[in-house]
């Protein structure tokens, strides 16, 4: 997302504490001592102060979730192959808590599922009340201006230390080292789950997949599934457009026979797990972007037999290699479309080294027919990055993807219409705002529709178009889930302009009112409804 946020943000990526910042500022720890005592008095939503509260590890949010009433252990022994998913599939649909399998069948690693599989536990994560909070901490840093006197450069400094603040911080050593193997290992030592019938086998689905770009050597964090070949060997599901197969092309036009190194992290606090599938622009870090979120950085411990770095408070890390010249057959893998994803050619990520703590934990999800847990970070996606879209686009009132659009099937857009042709120019925005640009279906309609009430939406859209005018297409990159599309990877996409017509857009017909009781009517039926004998109101 080319906004200014992420402009501003990759400005200040590059950066380290010390450096100046616009030749006025020092990003320094008496800067961030400044910013503390100011915190008081900025307004962006709890600044945080010194004494940061922000989760350290997994295990730390668990005995949160515990002390919630969101965490249930569960003792006997249940099977990761299908059954973790069924029980888990019935709990996440009666809404229920996270859950800690303490004695997964075959293995000694207890496996944490559905830690994020709720609204109250992704606002526990986020340490909010409401996603208000983190669109306002966006906001604040949207609104930044040039500043004009010495007042307003003093009243950035705060928010200028704080985006210092956030920069992952080189530790090194953590306690993803208590363990570390080079030798004698096995995936199957950990409970990886398969989790429908048909999958080609046990997925890794929760691994933050760590590499860099061979040009610029910018640090990417993808969650990328991960089939497991065999005790070494999983299969690295990065589909084309994403950052991790990016860099994995980069490398192969420079040395068709060379190796990239992987190194995955699997398990740490929520929100470095959550950057992993936040849809940011190339070469931006997301372990920086986690650092935004919790408002303390995250601390990177450096990998035993490569170059790249892992979160250093993980639970488990697997370090090693995709050959650039490997490919091998990927999935079945049931998917969050509700169906089966098609096999297809993969590259293969070689383990060379595991480490993990001395009493590891594996995070697992799964996926599958909507909603799942990965509905519920979907929802905090749209809701974080719903302010940067509306900086780039401010026509945009709100937006939303119901849990059946699996995301990238459906995006309700509602605008505040100014001129003639601005639906298809938001369509059209849509499909070139990162990985937003995979939408098959866009419906834009007018600001005063709740685009969160999918009943109105259907109700007042399907009114307001001719559908032979109101209907675009467009050809161009899709989803690699989407089955239906004539080739893997490309097909076409539709928009649906459902705003009122205006003459200027060729329609002259009068439009109608929207039927609603006037006010004085409804206050004299209040009066007279108790006399009415009828249903309690
Ligand atoms: C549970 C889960 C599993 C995912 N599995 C994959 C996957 O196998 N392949 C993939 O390309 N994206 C997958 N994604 C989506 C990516 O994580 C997401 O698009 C992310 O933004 C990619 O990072 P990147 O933009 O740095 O490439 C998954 C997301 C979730 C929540
Ligand atoms: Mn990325």
């Amino acid at each position: 997302m080319a906004s200014r946020i992420v402009h501003l943000i990759s400005k200040f990526a590059n950066l380290k504490p010390g450096h100046a910042v616009r030749g006025e500022v020092r990003v320094t720890a008496a800067a961030r001592k400044f910013r503390a005592t100011l915190c008081g008095c900025w307004d962006g939503a709890r600044g945080k102060q010194e004494d940061s509260v922000a989760y350290k590890d997994l295990r730390e949010f668990m005995a949160r979730l515990e002390k919630a009433g969101e965490l249930r252990r569960i003792s006997a022994e249940v099977d990761p192959v299908l059954e973790i998913t069924e029980i888990t599939q019935r709990v996440t649909r009666a809404g229920g808590p996270a859950l800690l399998f303490e004695h997964p069948k075959g293995s000694r690693v207890p496996l944490l599922i559905n830690m994020l599989g709720s609204e109250r536990r992704m606002h526990l994560a986020l340490e909010i009340e409401s996603y208000e909070e983190v669109a306002q901490r966006i906001r604040g840093f949207l609104d930044m201006q040039a500043p004009q006197g010495l007042l307003d450069k003093l009243k950035m400094l705060p928010k200028l230390a704080e985006l210092g603040a956030f920069f992952p911080k080189s530790v090194k050593s953590g306690p993803c080292k208590e363990v570390i193997r080079r030798d004698g290992f096995s995936l199957a030592e950990f409970p990886i789950l398969q989790c429908w019938p048909q999958d080609a086998g046990r997925f890794i689905t929760w691994p933050l997949v760590i590499t860099r770009n061979p040009e610029t050597g910018k640090r990417n964090v993808g969650v990328y599934r991960m089939q497991v070949f065999d005790e070494r060997t999983t299969a690295m599901h990065w589909q084309t457009q994403k950052h991790g197969a990016e860099h994995f092309r980069r490398a192969r036009a420079a040395n068709p026979q060379g190796r990239v190194e992987v190194a995955v992290a699997i398990g740490a606090e929520p929100l470095t797990c959550l950057a992993g599938i936040l849809p940011i622009p190339p070469d931006l870090d997301e372990m920086m972007f986690a650092g935004f979120l919790r408002r303390d950085p995250v601390e990177m411990v450096r990998c035993e037999t490569c170059e790249l770095e892992v979160p250093a408070h993980a639970e488990i890390v697997l370090e090693g290699y995709v050959n650039l010249s490997e490919l091998r057959t990927e999935g079945p893998f049931g998917d969050h479309t509700g169906f089966y994803s098609l096999e297809g050619q993969y590259p293969v990520f070689h383990v060379t080294c595991v480490t993990h703590r001395r009493d590891p934990i594996y995070l697992t999800t799964v996926v599958g027919p909507p909603p799942q847990e990965d509905f519920y970070m979907g929802h905090a996606v749209e809701r974080i990055f719903l302010p940067v879209m509306k900086m780039q686009f401010p026509e945009i009132v709100d937006v939303a993807l119901p849990a059946e659009g699996i995301f990238h099937n459906l995006m309700i857009v509602a605008i505040r219409k100014s001129y003639p042709g601005q639906a298809r120019k938001i369509m059209n925005a849509i499909w070139s705002l990162g990985q937003a640009m995979f939408t098959k279906v866009v419906v834009v309609v007018d600001h005063d529709v709740n685009v969160q009430d999918f009943r109105e939406v259907a109700w007042k859209a399907l009114c307001a178009i001719d559908p032979e005018r109101d209907v675009q297409f467009v050809l161009g990159p899709v989803d690699t889930l989407d089955h239906a599309a004539r080739r893997q990877d490309f097909g076409s996409k539709m928009g649906i302009d459902a705003t009122r017509k205006w003459p200027g857009e060729g329609f002259e017909r009068p439009w109608p009112d929207e039927i609603v009781m006037d006010q004085a009517t409804r206050e004299r039926v209040d009066g007279l409804w108790k006399q009415l004998g009828l249903a309690k109101r």
